[in-house]
């Protein structure tokens, strides 16, 4: 999202700067923009399609190599059927074109129930929320950051992560106008991050605690009757049985749990219904939590009953110039939840997918539905997802597995074909995905910075050439693969800025290549968007108040033992589990470290620098550790993204600073309750000296 001008000699990147004349970005960059020249000229960068037999990897020409991998795919369906090859595909997705437009077409014509994807490690309780509440779970209401005047934010960091769900370039000057107009940002987190750090207003609490704050803060603003629903309030049902709900759960009882005290949770939610603009937000801390959807849904609750939805300053729908809700709903696609269900934990599945925490059971159990070959895309789930250890077993044991990704890490060193495509300076790039959820509408699109080689594949002709082989027929696959390459991203995309709210096209982008701005969010998208059956929002989806009923008077009473509790850390200059090999980035100390109040720390003995065995029920890694009061007593963090000592990794920059993963010691089986979404943070654990 942010604007970057890239110097160029031929094939060479020479420099990556940010573009002051991008009305976004005003220049702004992020360490990752310069490390795109260090991702193009990586010499283990894969540059050809590569075959592995046994041990040993063999460079190979696209023909043979998509023959190879199309292959081993139909000799599976054929023998096991449709569900017998799955699919994994990352994050990177989001931030590529020509996946976007191709892929989500590919998994379908799969017609797989073994869809997975690096959501169910992040926002799904979020998509689940949308989805039961408005009706759509594309419907996820950005801040209205550069006009709000208290800012409440649970579990996210963005002055480390750039904003997520929230694209906003330059975070740190975005809070510090904030502030400066005189307006509060709070930050609920159990460490003291850059953010709380730059917020001023810090609130420590336990981890998985936040389901049962945000109860008590609608206690009190139906106590104490400070409901306003504002433009919306003819638009909204179950107001009676939210209040119900929370009743019983006022600031006094959750206090011991949360970690927060009793009149502090009082102000905070009096001064948050009283703010003239405010706005409450959470990401990846607050989804990935064992009461997460619950924790995300009272979080939109509370911005609703507050009357922060739909106006100026709290929480609004984006105008994009391609209009996802609407382009997706078009198409059908509105959400689903739970129509099947897999793995041992009988997960629910969720839009077609089951959650990533299913997949390692699904294939073990060898069933008639488990898969037994994989396509992996752009993801890494050996280091991304829960129990990522398992994970690497489970797929060491599959028949066959395509990778399409550029690098030989934890996940693709188990493909029998690793497809490479083209890097992202060569391809064009308009981004569908973050635009729907930037605080301000924007529109650019950004034309390779190099042309793709006649030897390189983008990712989309790689998926093209493989459902060309895989599905039609063999008298059609050439006429299919034709004509899946004349169908580019950027020719789906013209029609679809044609067809959105501002009428734009690919032509016009083109002749405005720092991109246009196309206006502040604006109020009543969220009331024209509803999707719901009866047209309302639902304040208390049914599964939701059964779920809460269930589990949060017990977690409120429970007690709050000795026990640590595990939760991660996002860095500025990492991307997950890659960008780890550009030592641009990796300059500087060690950092897989593993957090630990200095309390704890004197209790077990250890100081800076010592290594401590980390240990769960799912795994234990030995990681050095930092003492540091920034995380509150009782809670210990470590980063998630690292371990990359494992054999077969070709990645060697990041080999020489492997650090452990973080989820050799996250479970599989300790997830959010309601979507089986990853439960990442509020591990119990225990840490000794080693
Ligand atoms: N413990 C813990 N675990 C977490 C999290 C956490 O907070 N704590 N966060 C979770 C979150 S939010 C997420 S999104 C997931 C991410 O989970 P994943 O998406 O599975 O992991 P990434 O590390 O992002 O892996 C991206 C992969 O895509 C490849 N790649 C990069 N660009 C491209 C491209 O353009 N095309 C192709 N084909 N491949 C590309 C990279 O080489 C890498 O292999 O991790 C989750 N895991
Ligand atoms: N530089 C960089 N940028 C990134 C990424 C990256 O890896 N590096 N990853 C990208 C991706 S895939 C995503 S999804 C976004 C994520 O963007 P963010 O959500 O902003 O990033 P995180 O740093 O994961 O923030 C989660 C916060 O939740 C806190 N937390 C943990 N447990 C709890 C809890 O129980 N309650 C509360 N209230 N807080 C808790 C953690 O301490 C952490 O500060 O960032 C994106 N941007
Ligand atoms: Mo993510």
């Amino acid at each position: 999202m942010c604007g970057i001008l890239v110097e160029v000699d031929g094939q060479r990147i020479d420099a990556v700067r940010g573009d002051p004349e991008d009305p976004f970005s005003r220049g702004y960059v992020c360490p990752k923009a310069a490390a795109l020249a260090d991702l193009h000229h990586d010499p283990d960068r894969i540059r050809a399609p590569l075959i592995r037999d046994g041990r040993t990897w063999r460079g190979v020409g696209w023909e043979v190599a998509l023959d190879r991998a199309a292959e081993g795919l139909v000799r599976v369906r054929r023998r096991h059927g449709r569900n017998a090859v799955g699919v994994y595909y990352g994050n990177p997705v989001a931030h590529n074109l020509g996946l976007i437009t191709h892929l989500l077409p590919f998994t379908r014509a799969l017609r797989t129930r073994n869809i997975y994807s690096a959501s169910s490690a992040d926002q799904l309780p979020q998509m689940l929320v949308a989805l039961r509440m408005f009706g759509h779970f594309a419907l996820i209401p950005v801040p209205d950051l550069d006009r709000t005047d208290f800012f409440l934010v649970f579990g996210a960091n963005p002055l480390a992560s750039n904003g997520s769900l929230m694209s906003a370039p330059d975070m740190r000057r975005r809070l510090a106008d904030l502030r400066t107009r005189g307006g509060r940002v709070v930050v609920v987190d159990p460490r003291r991050t850059e953010t709380a750090a730059a917020a001023g207003e810090h609130l420590a609490i336990r981890p998985g605690a936040d389901a049962l704050l945000l109860a008590a803060r609608l206690q009190v603003i139906f106590e104490e009757q400070r409901m306003r629903l504002g433009r919306l309030a003819r638009r909204v049902k179950g107001l009676d049985a939210l209040a119900d709900l929370v009743r019983d759960l006022p600031p006094e009882r959750v206090a011991q749990r949360t970690g927060v005290a009793a009149p502090t949770i009082r102000r905070l939610a009096l001064d948050f219904a009283a703010a003239e603009r405010a706005a409450g937000y959470g990401r990846v801390g607050l989804c990935t939590q064992r009461h997460g959807t619950l924790a995300v849904w009272l979080l939109q609750a509370l911005n609703l009953v507050t009357g922060r939805m739909d106006a100026e300053g709290g929480l609004l729908l984006t105008t994009p110039a391609v209009d996802a809700i609407d382009v997706l709903s078009r198409i059908g696609l509105r959400g689903t939840f739970g129509r099947w269900r897999g793995g041992a934990r009988r997960l629910p599945e969720f839009t077609g997918e089951l959650p990533v925490a299913a997949l390692a059971d699904e294939i073990e159990s060898g069933g008639p539905r488990s898969p037994r070959a994989m396509i992996t895309v752009a993801g890494n789930p050996v280091l991304s997802a829960p129990n990522g250890a398992r994970l690497d077993r489970a797929l060491g044991n599959l028949e066959h597995v395509v990778a399409i990704d550029p690098y030989l890490n934890e996940t693709t060193r188990h493909a029998h074909v690793v497809l490479p495509p083209a890097p992202p300076l060569a391809r064009g790039h308009y981004d569908l995905a973050l635009n729907v959820f930037a605080v301000r509408n924007v529109a650019k699109y950004v034309e390779p910075a190099v042309p793709r080689t006649p030897e390189q594949r983008h990712d989309w002709e790689i998926l093209g050439a493989l459902a060309g082989r895989v599905l039609a027929p063999r008298p059609l696959r050439r006429a299919v693969s034709r004509a899946v390459q004349a169908l580019t991203p950027e020719r789906i995309l013209d029609p679809l800025l044609r067809l959105g709210p501002h009428k734009l096209s690919l032509a016009r982008l083109r002749e405005a290549p720092h991109g246009l701005d196309l206006g502040p969010l604006q109020p009543d998208r969220i009331a024209e968007r509803i999707a719901t059956r009866d047209g309302k929002i639902d304040a208390a989806p049914a599964e939701f108040v059964r779920e809460a009923r269930e589990h949060l008077p017990a977690e409120a009473d429970g007690e709050t033992n000795g026990r640590l509790a595990l939760i991660g850390r996002r860095q500025l200059r990492s991307n997950n589990s890659w960008l780890h090999n550009s030592a641009r980035l990796l300059r500087g100390d060690h950092r897989c470290t593993l957090l630990l109040h200095p309390e704890d720390a004197a209790a077990r003995q250890l100081s800076t620098g010592d290594m401590a065995e980390l240990r769960s029920k799912a795994g234990a890694v030995t990681v050095p550790v930092e003492v540091t009061d920034s995380v509150r007593a009782g809670v210990v963090s470590l980063p998630h993204g690292w371990g990359h000592g494992r054999d077969g990794v070709r990645l060697r920059v990041a080999s020489n600073h492997a650090g452990e993963s973080a989820n050799d010691v996250t479970s599989e089986r300790f997830l959010d309750t309601l979507s089986g979404n990853a439960s990442f943070n509020g591990i119990p654990v225990t840490v000794r000296r080693r």
